[in-house]
């Protein structure tokens, strides 16, 4: 771990720490400021403290400038150990629950003399908790629910981890000698959330594998080495990933690629094609008794099972053999009719190629935040890094007055935040900056600004943040009072669920969807690799009832605006393209779907 990542996670630790010992929440916010800023930092924390430019990052102030010289110093902070000590440790991963905040973790730490996770479950279990102020049967079954959660996850591992740990690996391996292709494949290409396992495949001869079994065996990430045979090796990284590795010879690439990519699911129905020509699929090729037909590429064994190639994101068995085989028929006969209702969203014409979404081809991040409430950059820092990564228009978008853990903006700072937001757009070249605010949606499905502040905002997100766990009856008139709201642009992360750590809202999302499509608002794709919300299956419905999409970062920091990539593969596993995703499109287009959008 770098000293960047030792300290970040030490400030993020204490701001834990002080939150549960009910410290000022300013000092709080200020403490988890530092611990982002930290983890964002493109450069050595030691180097910046050696040249004495701490207190020039922002969110670092004097006094954490202080503490971190202390810990490069001398390996401590000593009043974060003192503080830690109040605390035992078992009562901070209670944090990790789902609906257990600081005041809870202490009620159940102070009242029920709960100090572990495993604790709570026996506690939970027995129906020992004693009945206290606070804590009702209600909340206990929230909380007892969202442990049953986070525990039957397993120990899948969350893609923000598992794709960045793939990639190094894949470029490693691409510089070594004789090696002809390297991919990572199955839950991993297909981009699902949680990764059981990471799959890399590799071409090259046979004559290679020693070399290369010896290089994976002694790459400075590999913790342990699990197998290791004539053409697989098995590891697990420092990060506690496991990693299969498979070498096939070149001329089954393709095939191999297939075949590891998955789905299970998808795999099936494409042999049950291949059975039904007469051939036999397997990960060495496809074949017709015992003559190969096609292998070395993925698009020649869809093609010669008469399917057009998909993003992997797409193999779930969700229909899209459907699709492949209706774009393959097309293709070679412009004049078929494709005769399939679950096609029809698609409209008269069904593609002949699949046009795969592209990081490239996103324009705008419409949900943002500066120093005004949560995030580590000021405003005039966010607009210059945005605009040094091409983005063309953005909105910022800090949060709303309830939101007062963030810093959340009252009425008056609002308004000269849009000041100073529309001084600066109007100054800026190359780049349009929207004055937004992301603001809450309360759990009636009113929002936390009246109409005529809202009506002052260039961009409206509008986020559920609090009242997560209401019944899902409640969410959804909740959801789709918001979505027929003509001020809102768009329902940010529309679940608040966390990624195998918080439900989040469990609405009927169906009803929501055409709610948002009769009232021309957009649902987000929050691209944070924790949030993806929403997820897959909301975003091909949404895409279905023709709803824009609008994938955002809601990066509070530069290095959040990375995450982008998540938010495009989530769209891709919804089937969403281009012309589905709102900040797809050049600014003046957008600027007309805003204008005329819930009109008819
Ligand atoms: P994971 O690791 O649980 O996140 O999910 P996957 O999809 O990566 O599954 P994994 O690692 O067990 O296998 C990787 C791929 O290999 C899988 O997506 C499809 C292929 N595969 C594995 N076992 C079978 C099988 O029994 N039949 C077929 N058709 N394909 C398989
Ligand atoms: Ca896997
Ligand atoms: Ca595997
Ligand atoms: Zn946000």
């Amino acid at each position: 771990m770098s000293k960047n990542q030792e300290l970040a996670q030490l400030f993020s630790k204490a701001a834990d720490v002080m939150a549960l010992l009910d410290e000022n929440s300013f000092r709080v916010l200020a403490t988890r400021k530092v611990a982002r800023a930290l983890e964002e930092l493109g450069q050595d924390v030691s180097t910046l403290s050696e040249s004495g430019k701490l207190e020039e990052i922002s969110g670092i102030g004097k006094h954490s400038a202080e503490k971190i010289r202390e810990y490069l110093r001398t390996g401590h902070i000593t009043e974060f150990e003192s503080l830690a000590k109040q605390v035992p440790t078992g009562v901070l991963d209670l944090l990790a629950v789902g609906s257990i905040g600081a005041k809870t973790a202490y009620l159940l730490w102070k009242e029920a003399g709960i100090t572990s996770l495993d604790e709570l479950k026996a506690a939970l279990e027995k129906g020992k908790i004693p009945s206290i102020k606070g804590l009702g049967e209600k909340k206990l079954a929230r909380i007892r629910q969202n442990l049953e959660f986070i525990q039957g996850q397993g120990k899948r591992i969350g893609i923000g981890v598992a794709l960045p740990v793939a990639r190094q690996l894949c470029d490693a391996l691409r510089e070594l000698a004789g090696v002809k292709n390297v991919q990572y494949c199955g839950s991993l290409r297909r981009g699902l959330e949680t990764i059981g396992d990471v799959d890399i495949l590799l071409s090259a001869p046979n004559s290679k594998m020693p070399a290369i079994t010896e290089f994976i065996k002694s790459h400075t990430d590999t913790a342990e080495v699990i197998a290791a045979g004539e053409t697989k090796v098995s590891i697990r990284t420092k990060s506690l990933l496991q990693v299969d590795f498979r070498v096939v010879p070149p001329e089954s690439w393709g095939a191999a690629l297939q075949y590891f990519t998955g789905s299970k699911e998808h795999n099936v129905r494409v042999r049950e094609m291949a059975i039904k020509k007469g051939m036999k699929l397997n990960e060495w090729g496809l074949y017709k008794g015992e003559k190969s037909i096609a292998g070395l590429t993925e698009v020649d064994i869809y093609d010669a099972l008469e399917l057009a190639w998909l993003p992997p994101e797409m193999r779930e068995d969700r229909g899209e053999v459907e699709l492949a085989s209706a774009m393959y028929q097309v293709r070679k006969n412009p004049k078929f009719v494709v005769d399939n209702p679950k096609l029809e969203f698609l409209g008269k014409h069904i593609p002949t190629s699949w046009p795969e979404l592209q990081i490239s081809d996103i324009q705008a991040d419409l949900h943002m935040h500066t120093t005004a409430s949560d995030g580590t950059l000021s405003l005039e820092d966010m607009v210059a890094e945005a605009k040094r990564r091409g983005r063309k228009y953005i909105a910022i978008t800090d949060h709303s007055k309830s939101q007062v853990q963030a810093n959340g903006l009252k009425v008056d700072r609002l308004m000269e935040h849009i000041k100073a937001i529309h001084a600066l757009a109007a100054k800026t070249k190359g780049i349009t900056v929207l004055a937004g605010s992301e603001v809450d949606i309360l759990a009636d499905g009113s929002l936390d600004y009246p109409d005529e502040v809202l009506e002052k905002l260039d961009w409206v997100v509008a986020s559920p943040h609090a009242a997560l766990t209401q019944e899902s009856e409640a969410a959804t008139a909740r959801l789709i009072r918001v979505a027929s709201n003509p001020l809102v642009d768009v329902i940010g992360h529309p679940t608040g669920r966390l990624v195998a750590v918080r439900r989040g809202l469990e609405p009927d999302m169906q009803r929501v969807i055409f709610a948002a499509a009769r009232g021309g608002v957009a649902l987000e794709i929050n691209a944070h690799d924790l949030r993806l919300d929403l997820r897959d299956v909301h975003v091909r419905m949404a895409v279905e009832a023709g709803v824009p999409l609008c994938i955002n970062t809601d990066a509070h920091g530069a290095a959040d605006m990375d995450n982008l990539i998540y938010g495009v593969i989530t769209a891709r596993r919804g089937w969403a393209r281009a012309q589905n995703v709102l900040n797809t499109w050049p600014l003046e287009k957008m600027l007309k779907w805003q204008k005329e959008r819930g009109k008819n």
